[in-house]
This record gives structure tokens, C-alpha cells and sequence, in this order.
């Protein structure tokens, strides 16, 4: 008598490929997300992903996982931890990055791992059945790993998964396969509100909602000038930002493993010396940051976010390299942030730094920013900064 084989039991192999490799794993139909695209789609018309190019059909496409691979029945989710601790030797006058920054750019790692995971379930199927994405395509990956109850999604946004806390990359092989799903997890904050009370920029509205052009992850990213008025909020943060994350009860008691990979080689790497950040060039940045997710915007960029926490550094030993800057910095971008520096120092250098290129500068928005921080304090008669109490260090 024939014995009769059943299909592999793909749940098996993607989840022994996964643990294999030190990654939390669970599955998901691949039906569209209604909720999450009215979601998303409401979030999108609020105005408050207004640097993301975000709109209704993005928020349809990221609902649906046809959109990645025609013919998809399950999601397969997956989370990554990522954090380390900070590494020790944090100099003065040094920026912060954000844990997730701290080594290679983790869309290699989180391919790699999903790849693994995809071509054992190919190899199980007979056939190429699968499409892994991590950022890459428009897919809700929150919003999936919630439905596979992989983790819940916590006030400040971010999935938190039971044991492993939020600081987890998220990555998904969406596969033609029908694997029989997890069940979402029945989980809430309650009365917690602690990200809350710890976002600097009131970016967290309590309701579970973001409004991201206020979040210092997106400041730090845009490419063009960050509103004056959140500047002074965006504190010692050079890329990115961890602070709802860090006091978030679940992921305080978690104890994750994080992946080896995404160790931070020297403390440079976390906190990195502002004064060499601001001078940064394309060859340097290249060496240093190219391979990580710092290096997704470009040297100006860097340079410009160098600026603002030099500003909020309140040191007077920054003004001469701020004002290098002003006078000499290719960059418009960095030019202007470098002016608004010197203006929140205030010191009499800095201030005679804005009054000297007054009248030298070229660009018009650079003239308004010089402009901006002299008459902060022409109008008070004193600064900003002194009037809520903190004084320059020197
Ligand atoms: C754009 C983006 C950002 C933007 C906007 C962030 C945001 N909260 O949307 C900015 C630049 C601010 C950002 C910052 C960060 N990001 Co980001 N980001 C993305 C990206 C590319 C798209 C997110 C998106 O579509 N946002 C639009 C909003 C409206 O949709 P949503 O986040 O999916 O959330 C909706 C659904 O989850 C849905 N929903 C579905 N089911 C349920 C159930 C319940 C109960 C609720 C309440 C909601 C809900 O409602 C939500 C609101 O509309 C994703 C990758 C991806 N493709 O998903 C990474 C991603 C979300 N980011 C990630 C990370 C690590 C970060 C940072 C931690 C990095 C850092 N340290 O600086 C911060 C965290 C800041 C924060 N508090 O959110 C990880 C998150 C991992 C995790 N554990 O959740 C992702 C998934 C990347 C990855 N592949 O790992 N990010
Ligand atoms: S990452 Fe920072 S700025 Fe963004 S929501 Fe969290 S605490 Fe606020
Ligand atoms: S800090 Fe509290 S409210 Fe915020 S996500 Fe964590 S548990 Fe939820």
C-alpha cells in the first residue's frame, strides 16, 4: 500500500530557519488589511507624514501584500533585536545616534536572514514561491506582524514583541503558500503613558498615532531645513531617536539576544564627536558612514544635524567651528543651521560671527536664518536660552 505525504509542514522549516538564526518568527493570511489602510490613509490625509510621499494608494498598496507578490496567501513576519548596550567612553561635545544606526545599515543583515528563511520554503514547495521585503516595498510590516501576533503595536507606534521588547527590525516573506496563521495577540498599553511624557517634541498623540513631522527619527532625516521651533527639542540627537523606546516598560524588562551583527564596533559609533561631524566631507563620510543607516541621507545632512546639537550643546568652545561653518560650508542647509547655532549660543563671538556674514551672505535663506538668530536676541535683549534658565557652559 502507497503511504499518502502531506505538504510540508512549512510552519516547521520557516520557523526553524528563523530560531536558527536568532530571529522571532509568526505568519499571517495575506488578506488586505482594511483597517490598517483606512488607518494609514487617514494618517497620510492629517498632514502628519508630510516628508513621507505618502497617500491613499500607497496606504492601499501597503495593505495588501498582492501588491509584493500576485497570488500571496500568507505573510511570514518576522523580528530581528537589534539593540546593544551603550557602548562606554562617551566623550564631551558628542552626539547620540540612534541604537538602530550604530553598525552596518541592517537592510543586509534583515536580508539575508529572510533570504534563508525563503529558500527554505521554496525548497520545501518544489518552486519559487516566495518575496521577501524589509522597507524595501510598500507593505505595512506593523500592521502584519500585529496580525500574526508576533507583537503588539504600543503608543509610541512600534510593534513590541513579548520577551523582545520593540527594539526589533521587521522584515517579511510574503509566500503563495496558505500556512495556517497565529492569532493576534489581545494586548494594550492601558493606562500607560509614559513614551508619552518622555517625547521632547510632543510627537506621540496618546491615541496611538504619530505625527512624524514632529518625531526627531524624522527630523534628523529630512533633507531640507528643520522647522526652527522643534530645533531646540532635538537635544544632543544626531540620527534618530530612542527615548520612547527606552522607557517603555515591556521592552525595560525584555532580554533579548541581539543579533551579533549589529554591535557597535567603537563608541564613535553612538556618540559621535560633534566637531568632526560638522566638518564631515564626502570622502570621510563614505569610510565612516556609507555601510549605515546614517548614511542614507548624505554628508550635508549629517552636518546640518551637527549644527543643531552643537547649538543645543550650549558650549562656547563650538563657536569658532560654527562659525567656520557659516562662512564656509558649501551647504546652504548646513549654513543656515550653523547660524541658528551660533544665535542659540549667543555668546559675543557668536554673535559678532552673525553680524560679519550679515552682509557677505549669498543665499537668501541663509541671510533669513542669520537675520532669525540675531533678532532673537535684539529683540529680548537676551537669549533663548538664558531666559528659560540654561546658560552657555562657558
Ligand atoms: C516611515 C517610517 C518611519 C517614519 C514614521 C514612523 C511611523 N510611526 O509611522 C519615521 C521616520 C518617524 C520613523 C521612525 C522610526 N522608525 Co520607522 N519606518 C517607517 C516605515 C518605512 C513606514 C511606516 C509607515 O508606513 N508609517 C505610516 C503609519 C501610518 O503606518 P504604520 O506605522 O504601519 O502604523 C499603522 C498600522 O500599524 C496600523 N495598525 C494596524 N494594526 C493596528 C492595531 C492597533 C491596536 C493599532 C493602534 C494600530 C494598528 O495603525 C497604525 C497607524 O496608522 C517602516 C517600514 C514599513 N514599511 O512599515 C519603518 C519602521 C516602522 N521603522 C522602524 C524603526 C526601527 C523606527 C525607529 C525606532 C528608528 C529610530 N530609532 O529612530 C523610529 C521610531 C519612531 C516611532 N515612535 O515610530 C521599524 C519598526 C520596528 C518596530 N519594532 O515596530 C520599521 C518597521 C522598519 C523595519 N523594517 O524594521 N519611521
Ligand atoms: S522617536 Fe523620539 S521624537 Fe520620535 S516619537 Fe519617539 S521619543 Fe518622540
Ligand atoms: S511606554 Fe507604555 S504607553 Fe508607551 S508603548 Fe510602552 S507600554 Fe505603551
Amino acid at each position: 500500500m502507497d503511504t499518502v505525504v502531506g505538504p510540508p509542514d512549512y510552519r516547521a522549516i520557516a520557523r526553524a530557519s528563523a530560531h536558527q538564526r536568532g530571529a522571532a518568527v509568526a505568519f499571517a493570511t495575506a488578506e488586505p488589511e482594511v483597517a490598517t489602510r483606512q488607518r494609514m490613509g487617514a494618517a497620510f490625509a492629517g498632514g502628519g507624514f508630510a516628508t513621507w510621499r505618502y497617500d491613499a494608494a500607497y496606504a492601499a498598496a501597503a495593505s495588501d501584500p498582492a501588491t509584493i507578490l500576485s497570488g500571496a496567501r500568507s505573510v511570514v513576519c518576522v523580528a530581528v533585536p537589534f539593540a546593544h548596550p551603550e557602548p562606554p567612553g562617551r566623550a564631551p561635545l558628542c552626539g547620540r545616534v540612534s541604537n538602530y544606526a550604530w553598525s552596518a545599515d541592517y537592510h543586509a543583515r534583515m536580508r539575508d536572514i529572510l533570504g534563508e528563511i525563503a529558500r527554505a520554503l521554496d525548497a520545501a514547495a518544489g518552486s519559487s514561491v516566495t518575496r521577501i521585503t524589509c522597507d524595501t516595498a510598500p507593505l505595512a510590516e506593523r500592521a502584519f506582524a500585529a496580525r500574526a501576533g508576533l507583537g503588539w503595536i504600543g503608543k509610541h507606534t512600534n510593534l513590541i514583541a513579548p520577551g523582545l521588547g520593540s527594539f526589533v527590525f521587521l522584515g517579511e516573506i510574503v509566500t503563495t503558500l496558505e500556512i495556517p496563521p497565529d492569532a493576534p495577540l489581545k494586548k494594550t498599553c492601558g493606562t500607560c503613558t509614559r513614551c508619552i511624557g518622555a517625547c521632547p517634541t510632543g510627537a506621540l498623540r496618546g491615541d496611538y498615532t504619530i505625527d512624524a513631522n514632529r518625531c526627531i527619527s524624522d527630523l534628523t532625516q529630512r533633507t531640507d531645513a528643520i522647522p526652527r521651533e522643534l530645533r531646540a527639542l532635538i537635544g544632543d540627537w544626531v540620527w534618530g531617536c530612542d527615548l520612547c523606546q527606552l522607557v517603555c516598560p515591556p521592552t525595560q524588562r525584555a532580554s533579548p539576544r541581539a543579533d551579533a551583527a549589529f554591535a557597535p564596533t567603537i563608541a564613535a559609533e553612538a556618540f559621535p564627536a560633534l566637531l568632526g561631524l560638522l566638518r564631515l566631507r564626502s570622502g570621510e563620510f563614505k569610510r565612516r558612514y556609507r555601510h549605515t543607516a546614517m548614511g542614507w541621507r548624505g554628508a550635508a545632512v549629517l552636518r546640518r544635524n551637527a549644527a543643531v546639537a552643537l547649538g543645543n550643546a550650549l558650549d562656547r568652545a563650538a563657536v569658532p567651528a560654527l562659525e567656520a561653518a557659516l562662512e564656509v560650508d558649501p551647504h546652504p542647509l548646513v549654513r543656515g543651521h550653523a547660524a541658528w547655532a551660533l544665535g542659540r549660543i549667543g555668546s559675543p563671538r557668536a554673535l559678532d560671527a552673525l553680524r560679519c556674514r550679515e552682509g557677505g551672505e549669498a543665499d537668501g535663506v541663509v541671510r533669513e536664518e542669520i537675520g532669525a538668530a540675531l533678532a532673537s536676541w535684539e529683540t529680548f535683549g537676551r537669549p533663548r536660552a538664558l531666559e528659560s534658565g540654561r546658560k552657555p557652559s562657558r
